[in-house]
């Protein structure tokens, strides 16, 4: 398997806003485990232009993703600074963006081994709603396999982080109700359990994930537990907004 050339294929594609095929077409035997090295060589070239990885982000942690996407299993990809968009978002250069409600979590120190959930707000040093911005770079967003999504960083394209975070404290995040609205109209809503049950869950999963790769969660990082609700399309002139009670909000606005 040619895991570079793979992960190049993709860049270019995100790079150029350029639709391709998924790549199960062309590499049929790709498998997990594999795609994940598709998913770090593609990291590893926007690191080589520039780019800082700052967190993790969780997929298909809840049951409503898992249904829109016809997959059955929670994945992980990487967040760098280039996708952090504070205040707008700009649609050129974009394939098929959609947008998600989230909660972040963020990490002051390394999150060694596979931690439990006491671990983990243990070691959590914020927590708040989130906006993540989505886009595959396949053809009219469709992948059907793990395999593809994962290779191509699990969809993930820019990232609207908390505007304030708060303590977790002895905070129940399984309750917090979290809307998304769309121009001053809910359009998603769920509580915070759909997310793994618990968001914190989420975590404890990708720590998890990341033992079965020799890895641990660094220093410093930002967690993005896995949408709540399906994801909406953005359209230029679209203000987006979550509310999630006691965490608070955070928005964007979507320009062309
Ligand atoms: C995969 C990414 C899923 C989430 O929060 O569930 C995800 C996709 O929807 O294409 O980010
Ligand atoms: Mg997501």
């Amino acid at each position: 398997m040619d895991i570079e050339r793979l992960a190049g294929h993709l860049d270019d594609a995100r790079r150029h806003g350029r639709e391709v095929e998924r790549l199960t077409l062309e590499a049929p035997d790709l498998d997990l485990p594999q795609a994940y090295r598709v998913m770090d060589a593609g990291i590893a070239l926007r690191v080589a232009r520039g780019e800082r990885v700052i967190g993790l982000k969780m997929g298909l942690t809840s049951e409503a993703k898992r249904r829109q996407m016809s997959l059955d299993a929670p994945i992980y990809g990487v967040l760098t600074d280039a996708m952090e968009v504070r205040g707008t978002f700009r649609l050129r250069g974009t394939l098929h963006p959609k947008i998600e409600p989230e909660i972040a979590f963020r990490f002051a120190r390394r999150l060694r081994g596979a931690p439990d959930r006491a671990g983990v707000l243990a070691a959590c040093t914020g927590v708040g709603p989130a906006l993540e911005i989505l886009d595959s770079r396949y053809r009219d967003f469709k992948y059907f396999s793990l395999p593809d999504v994962v290779a191509d960083n699990a969809s993930s394209s820019h990232v609207v982080l908390p505007e304030r975070w708060v303590e977790v404290e002895g905070g129940d995040l399984s309750s917090v109700e979290l809307v998304m609205s769309i121009d001053g109209t809910p359009r998603q809503r769920a509580t915070g359990a759909a997310i793994s049950g618990d968001p914190v869950l989420s975590v404890v999963q990708l720590c998890a994930l990341l033992a079965t790769r020799g890895r641990s969660l660094p220093a410093g990082s930002v967690v993005l537990a896995g949408a709540a609700t399906v994801a909406e399309q953005l359209v230029a002139g679209m203000e987006v907004r979550l509310d999630a009670g006691w965490l608070g909000s955070t928005s964007v606005r979507i320009e062309p």
